[in-house]
């Protein structure tokens, strides 16, 4: 049956967004993500700045996007705004650059502030489908993100309707939304695989002005090779959870997962896959990866609720091949629901993310190098840490062939703090923060998970530190490490008496 609306070219819907209007895109990471309209759109953008005239919009999305819309749109010097969280080296580089306004954003609480007017009217929905019926039944396709929120608040919307993505994810979606305080009542989400939404999203047909026919694969980027660093942090966590069942401290059926993106995640994820000494386990997550597909396929992983399919081209070819058996063991939540704290809580999650510097004090930096400069953003990862079980951080000890430590005295920007996290993991080892007081922690951190090359470095700074007082941090000598990077490109060798007060 032909569809009541118009169908547009990506060119003619662009042509419909003005200078300055806020669009809501689908998409979590580049699963799901709006494509051929931004696409369309940062061309128009460079149209009308080659007349001499203004061109930016605010944009707003699930998580990070693809390269037609982050990629494209920041090219073209046609963002003024962007939120909540954003992977793109171009985006990054306006973003730094002071171009584009970014605001970040814990994920899940992006569908309540827009809900409450806190970033602006929503004056467009982009949304990628797979399918979509005359009454306005939207089948949202790899992704679920903030779309239900978006389509719903938007004054109008546009539907990309991809052909690439199969209609037949159909069910595979739980699509709930909650009411805003003081009217909030509980989620009914008691297990991973529970659920109390719709399969679809319902919109009011007269805000759809029309429907783009697409014919595009998520342009979800590959993964390096695993190295040996990668496979011994993977290897360390699976250990560390491995103690932990044997302690009693896990139940023996086992508890939850959340993981984050990227190499390191992925190579955790497959290191638990090969341990026999974990359990087959549930994951509760906000993205999932490559490596759980083989996973779910032997049944190491027994369901996933998540809010994305981030997968390669061949890995999600294997899924649609056996689409009735994945979606009986996975589904997409918006990321309101698949990162909710109420949820991560009850639930009680074992969280995995990845720092860019873990300090002394057991504090994470996950968004700004040297202190400023913005990588991606927190993502889901403070909804996940703050309210989980045992929450944990890894990464390589050093960065950049060593001449950065992971380790520092004072991080540089902290995204999660002392009182949320549990444990860090590096190459080197673990070090388990439960119970410890800021002294203890700073030994341990030293001697689990710093470099071989930083580690009496540190140890030396601890021994310059007055011991009489609870917090074990200079003033003077917090950032001495980042400044010797800055003057030398090197953290190693440092003289801290050049530091010293
Ligand atoms: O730079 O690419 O130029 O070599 O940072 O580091 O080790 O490749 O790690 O790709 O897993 O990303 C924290 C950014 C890690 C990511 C972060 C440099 C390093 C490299 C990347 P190069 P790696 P990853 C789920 C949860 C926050 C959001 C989150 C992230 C680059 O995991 O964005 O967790 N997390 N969300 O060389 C300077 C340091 C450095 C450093 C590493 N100390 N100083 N540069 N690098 N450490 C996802 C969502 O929410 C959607």
């Amino acid at each position: 049956m032909a569809l009541p609306f118009p169908v547009l070219t990506a060119e003619e819907a662009a042509e419909m967004i003005q200078n300055e209007q806020n669009i809501g895109f689908s998409g979590f990471t580049a699963a799901g993500a709006a494509k051929a309209v931004p696409f369309a759109l940062a061309q128009k953008a460079r149209r009308e700045h080659a007349a001499g005239r203004p061109f930016k919009v605010g944009v707003l999305t699930g998580a990070s996007t693809g390269k037609s819309l982050d990629g494209a749109l920041a090219e073209a010097d046609a963002v003024s705004f962007r939120t909540p969280y954003q992977g793109n080296a171009v985006m990054r580089k306006q973003i730094n650059a002071g171009n584009v306004r970014f605001f970040d954003l814990h994920l899940s609480a992006v569908a309540q502030q827009v809900r409450y007017g806190f970033l602006g009217k929503i004056n467009w929905a982009v949304v990628e489908a797979c399918d979509l019926t005359a009454g306005g039944g939207v089948v949202l396709s790899t992704s679920a993100g903030n779309s239900n929120t978006y389509l719903r608040l938007a004054d109008k919307i546009i539907i990309e309707l991809n052909a690439r993505q199969p209609a037949s994810l159909l069910g595979i979606h739980d699509i709930f939304e909650v009411k805003d305080p003081p009217g909030r009542g509980e989620i009914p989400i008691y297990s991973s695989s529970d659920r109390c939404g719709s399969p679809i999203c319902v919109v009011d047909p007269k805000k759809i002005v029309g429907i783009v026919h697409t014919d595009l694969a998520d342009e979800s980027g590959a993964f390096d090779e695993p190295t040996p660093v990668t496979d011994q942090i993977g290897q360390n966590v699976a250990d560390f959870l491995v103690g932990e069942i044997r302690s009693g401290r896990v139940p023996a059926s086992f508890l939850p997962l959340q993981s984050g993106v990227g190499n390191i995640a992925n190579a955790v994820l497959a290191a638990l896959g090969q341990s026999t000494d974990i359990p087959a386990f549930e994951m509760f997550t906000e993205v999932l990866q490559d490596s759980v597909v083989p996973l779910i396929e032997n049944s190491r992983c027994k369901f996933a609720s998540t809010c994305s399919l981030t997968l390669s081209p061949a890995a999600m070819q294997k899924v649609v091949a056996d689409i009735e058996y994945f979606k009986k063991r996975i589904v997409l939540r918006p990321q309101e629901i698949s990162n909710n704290p109420e949820l991560v809580r009850r639930l009680g999650i074992i969280s995995m993310n990845t720092a860019l510097e873990m300090d002394l004090g057991g504090n994470v930096n996950s968004t700004h190098v040297l202190g400023r400069a913005m990588m991606n953003g927190i993502g889901g990862s403070g909804d996940f840490t703050r309210n989980a079980y045992i929450s944990i951080f890894s990464c390589p000890s050093t960065a950049k062939n060593g001449m950065i430590s992971a380790i520092v005295p004072v991080a540089s920007h902290i995204d999660h703090t002392e009182h949320s996290v549990n444990i860090l993991i590096t190459e080197q080892g673990v070090a388990d923060l439960r119970g410890k007081d800021p002294h203890e922690r700073a030994r341990i951190i030293v001697e689990k998970c710093a470099h071989p090359d930083y580690r009496e470095q540190l140890r030396e700074y601890l021994r310059l530190l007055d011991k009489n007082i609870h917090e074990p941090m200079s003033l003077s000598m917090a950032f001495a490490m980042h400044r010797k990077f800055q003057a030398t490109g090197d953290m190693r060798e440092i003289n801290w008496q050049e530091y010293c007060d």
